[in-house]
């Protein structure tokens, strides 16, 4: 949680900082006498300028079911949460196997300014296209592993929708992590569908949404969900979930063993530029 909004949450959004008691002035006090008293002073109440802002309380969602989380200008965005989707022992089955098997490695990305970073977690990525984020690529693979194939095929026919790709996140401990980002790059086309199914160790996914103009980028105040990923779970985002809102995996600071994330999206080929390279 950041700072402000862990500050604003412990002292309620109406506090204010303590003013010391004033000291009656020379002129408040009159001598009556020979004794002197208080003349007592009248105080206006005077409405604070701008409205008291409450942090929404964060919202956690565990049990299977649709879910409209906002609906705005934009339109609507929608979570379906399917714990279960695999059974136990196919999930344990296809863990192991995917852990060992999968050609994981960790991919350097660049900021703005052309740093570079590593990922703090492995990926591998599956699809006709390549698929650029972070400003960095990586290669069209087209040899879907068979127990990938299965899982798209079932993925697809639970969620009514299809994929032609997949990026694969291995989370080694709590340690690894992802950051806040939406996935929202021109190659996955306006309102994409993304179906995430989780292996292996619960982590907390988080979505928080963006906020209003006005707030100028401050996510104090903005809606928090956090549901939190079992073995076997299928979680589907669909409308304008990559639009309206981020989502993350935080690291945690107690153990973790590995996890699996499996994204199924939909790629499209990226316009060509008139010089003839890609626009990013
Ligand atoms: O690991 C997860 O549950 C989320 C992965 C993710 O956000 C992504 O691949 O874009």
């Amino acid at each position: 949680m950041s700072d402000k909004r862990q500050r604003a949450r412990v002292q309620g959004s109406w506090a204010k900082p303590l003013h010391k008691p004033q000291q009656p002035t020379a002129q408040d006090v009159q001598s009556v006498s020979g004794s002197w008293r208080c003349v007592p002073r009248s105080f206006e109440f005077h409405q604070p300028a701008d409205p008291i802002r409450e942090i929404p309380a964060e919202k956690v969602i565990e049990n299977a079911g649709d879910y409209e989380i906002s609906q705005g200008p934009t339109g609507v965005s929608r979570l379906r949460l399917i714990p279960g989707f695999l059974q136990q022992e196919e999930a344990d089955w296809m863990f192991s196997k995917l852990l060992a098997e999968l050609p994981w490695s960790q991919k350097t990305n660049y900021r703005m300014m052309g740093d570079a970073y590593e990922e703090p977690r492995l990926t591998c990525w599956y699809g006709e296209l390549p698929y650029t984020y972070s400003r960095s690529t990586m290669q069209a693979n087209a040899q879907w592993h068979p127990v990938l194939t299965t899982l798209r095929l079932a993925v697809e026919e639970k969620s009514g929708h299809t994929f032609n790709s997949l990026l694969c996140n291995l989370y080694r401990d709590g340690k690894d992590s992802i950051g806040w980002h939406s996935d929202s790059e021109p190659s996955l086309g306006p309102q994409p569908v993304i179906a995430s199914l989780s292996l292996g160790d619960t982590r907390v996914f988080s979505l928080r949404k963006h906020p209003l103009p006005q707030d100028k980028g401050d996510y104090t105040y903005v809606e928090l969900i956090c549901i939190p990923l079992s073995h076997g779970t299928l979680l589907l985002m669909e409308g304008c979930t990559q639009t309206d809102w981020q989502h993350q995996v935080a690291k945690e600071y107690h153990d973790h063993g590995p996890r699996i994330n499996l994204t199924f999206r939909t790629i499209y080929p990226e316009p060509e530029r008139p010089s003839g390279r890609f626009v990013r």
